[in-house]
């Protein structure tokens, strides 16, 4: 075997379980939804550690696994994201964004109110390392971060969705202030803050539809 290679290990089904672990898996991503409406119940810090050992199995350039995880439900953190979020968004919503960014907006019925970065248990923020830094303070290349990162946080959105949880991916723009606020270097950009939780007993979501698959793919 050639050196620093180990044999695959591989689970193969038959057609008919493939079928099925299709189907059913998908019946069960389909009904994930982004919410906005959070209850305050505490979710055990275990599930989310859990959830994003998943996100880090995710495939990245180079394997150099160019992110990083920031978990709070630390209630004083979690007010001064709000706190700096908000500040962003009364910008956004009150000038910076066009109006035709607004109306597109309009069906999801967002404004500059982010109450849930308070209410909601657990907002992760995620970070791509632009670029690694050797042991001798030197800076390593990194290679695809948008990317890497991205397919990450798709993985931990579904396995939040997986282990029960609701989320949303709230995209505060600009994000620098995660920085700050939670002590991260400067060769990491923040990507995401994903607020986790249960929904609120009355959450409600806005009634639009996904595209069928016709419209999202072809097969040639
Ligand atoms: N960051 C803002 C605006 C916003 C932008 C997009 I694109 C969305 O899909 C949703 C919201 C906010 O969180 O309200």
């Amino acid at each position: 075997m050639a050196d620093g290679f180990i044999p695959l290990e591989y689970t193969e089904y038959t057609i008919a379980e493939m079928q099925q672990r299709a189907a059913s898996f998908y019946d069960d991503v389909r009904r994930r939804r982004t919410v906005r409406d959070f209850s305050d119940r505490a979710v055990p810090r275990q599930v989310i550690e859990q959830c994003i050992a998943s996100a880090g199995t995710a495939p990245s350039g180079a394997n150099q696994q160019p992110w990083h995880f920031v978990a709070v439900s630390d209630a004083s953190v979690k007010h001064r994201i709000r706190e700096a979020a908000e500040a962003e968004e009364r910008a956004f919503y009150s000038g910076k964004a066009s109006e035709e960014w607004l109306s597109a907006l309009e069906p999801l019925g967002t404004d500059a109110q982010k109450p849930f970065l308070d209410t909601a248990p657990w907002l992760i923020a995620i970070f791509g390392e632009s670029y690694g830094v050797a042991e001798d303070g030197s800076q390593v290349k990194h290679y695809y971060v948008q990317e890497s990162v991205g397919i990450a946080t798709g993985m931990l959105i579904t396995a939040l969705h997986h282990a029960g949880l609701a989320a949303l991916t709230h995209t505060p723009s600009p994000m620098g202030f995660l920085n700050t606020v939670l002590g991260r270097p400067s060769n990491e950009r923040p990507f995401l803050l994903l607020v986790a939780g249960y929904p609120s007993d009355d959450a409600q979501v806005p009634d639009i539809a996904r595209k069928p698959l016709e419209g999202i793919s072809s097969f040639v």
